[in-house]
């Protein structure tokens, strides 16, 4: 396992830096402030390949593996946490189906995937399931060569605006979740008795949506199935070791975005008749938080290096995997939060006000707490290990 970068990864991180910085950080704050999916942000993404960076070449991917991704998912951070969501969001519903789909299967959703013409999202909560993931309601029931889908799924990042969603259901009620309980099956757009219902209201990433899903004999093909049945729960917990790094990412890409403001604002704003970086109350702070994001950095890096490769049998994901995948995002999401909170503090009242942008990255930084698994379920996950 290695993770210094390459030159190829380099490259990416100089390319999307430069995107990021030319073209999502104008729009950052008017994203925020519109509270609606950022399409601008996915045409810029389509134009630049940003789709394809983690699929196989043979499906139009740049097979660059998820190192390369998070970094492109760091640097879009920096400058915009709404647009890393709509990264991570075609990485996690995608998962999935990288770990789980036939050949065929890949041949036919993935080409539209990578180049970023279709987007997909991961059904995964539910009113009664966040954290307790085997706990989900929602059922399939095999009917022929159809699926008939009854539920309600909620919080799920982009559906509304997706060719495809992988939605998690029970299609053995009788059995456990993890002893073979439930299924993942794939629901195409304008499935017959697919429904949006309520759109969330949220206090960051305002330029992704997030929305409830309804299902009332909704009929799917029993050819979109993922794998077996059964094997529902296997995936999911795959899948979610596989991309909690990745929003580790996008803390990390927060949090250097918001030192970075700091700093910048401390070596200008003068108080007392110097500038406030020089005196040693606040430059400790900074140091701190340096040192915070530099840590998160190597964890998230490191996570990344373990996973750059999908083992033929996902039983085998190594346990050092998963306990770094759950490590990186508890560290990267709890640095994100103490390092914009305290860039808000650098700024004093300016920090409060959304004409600077820490406040908008203070409230971004929130849902990396929370969203695939919360800090105390990757705690969960760690001590499991122990
Ligand atoms: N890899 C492989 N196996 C795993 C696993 C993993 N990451 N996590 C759990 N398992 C296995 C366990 O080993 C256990 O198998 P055995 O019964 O054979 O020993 C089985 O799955 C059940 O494990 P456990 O009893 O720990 O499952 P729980 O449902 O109680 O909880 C957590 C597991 C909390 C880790 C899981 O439910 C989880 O990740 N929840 C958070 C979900 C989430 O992120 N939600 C956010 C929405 S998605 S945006």
């Amino acid at each position: 396992m290695q993770y210094d970068l390459t030159d190829e990864q380099r490259m990416l991180q100089e390319t999307v830096r430069k995107i990021a910085q030319e073209q999502l950080l104008p729009g950052a704050a008017a994203r925020d402030a519109k509270n609606e999916f950022a399409w601008d942000t996915v045409e810029i993404f389509r134009e630049n390949g940003l789709f394809a960076c983690d699929f196989k070449e043979e499906y139009g991917g740049a097979e660059m593996g998820v190192l390369a991704f998070c970094l492109a998912v760091e640097e879009v951070a920096k400058v915009c946490g709404s647009s890393a969501v709509i990264l991570l969001v075609h990485e996690l519903g995608s998962m999935p189906m990288m770990l789980a789909a036939s050949p065929e299967q890949k041949k036919k959703w993935f080409p539209g995937l990578a180049s970023g013409e279709h987007l997909v999202a991961f059904g995964l909560t539910e009113p009664g399931a966040g954290s307790d993931a085997g706990g989900l309601r929602t059922k399939a029931v095999k009917k022929g060569d159809k699926y008939i889908i009854n539920g309600t799924k909620q919080f799920i990042s982009h559906a509304d605006v997706a060719q495809y969603v992988c939605v998690a259901a029970q299609t053995d009620p009788g059995k456990p979740a993890h002893k073979g309980g439930l299924s993942i099956i794939v629901v195409e757009k304008g499935a017959p008795g697919f429904s949006i219902g309520k759109h969330e209201d949220k206090m960051g990433i305002r330029g992704s949506t997030t929305c409830e899903l309804i299902f009332e004999d909704c009929e799917v093909p029993a050819a979109n199935l993922l794998a077996n049945e059964g094997d529902g729960f296997h995936i999911l917990m795959k899948t979610l070791d596989f991309t909690r790094p990745c929003v580790a990412a996008q803390a990390l890409g927060i949090a250097q975005g918001a030192l970075d403001y700091a700093v910048a604002y401390a070596k200008e704003r003068q108080q007392f008749g110097k500038p406030i970086i020089s005196f040693q109350g606040l430059n400790w702070m900074l140091a701190d938080m340096d040192t915070q994001v530099e840590a998160a950095r190597q964890m998230v890096y490191k996570a990344c290096a373990m996973f750059q490769e999908v083992p033929k049998d996902l039983s085998r994901v190594p346990k050092e995997a998963i306990r770094l995948s759950a490590m990186s995002k508890l560290f990267a999401a709890e640095t994100a939060m103490k390092v914009t909170t305290d860039a808000v503090q650098v700024l004093g009242g300016y920090g409060y006000v959304k004409e600077y942008p820490v406040e908008r990255m203070m409230r971004d930084a929130k849902i990396t707490q929370i969203y695939e698994g919360t800090s105390q379920v990757q705690k969960m996950v760690i001590a499991a290990g122990l």
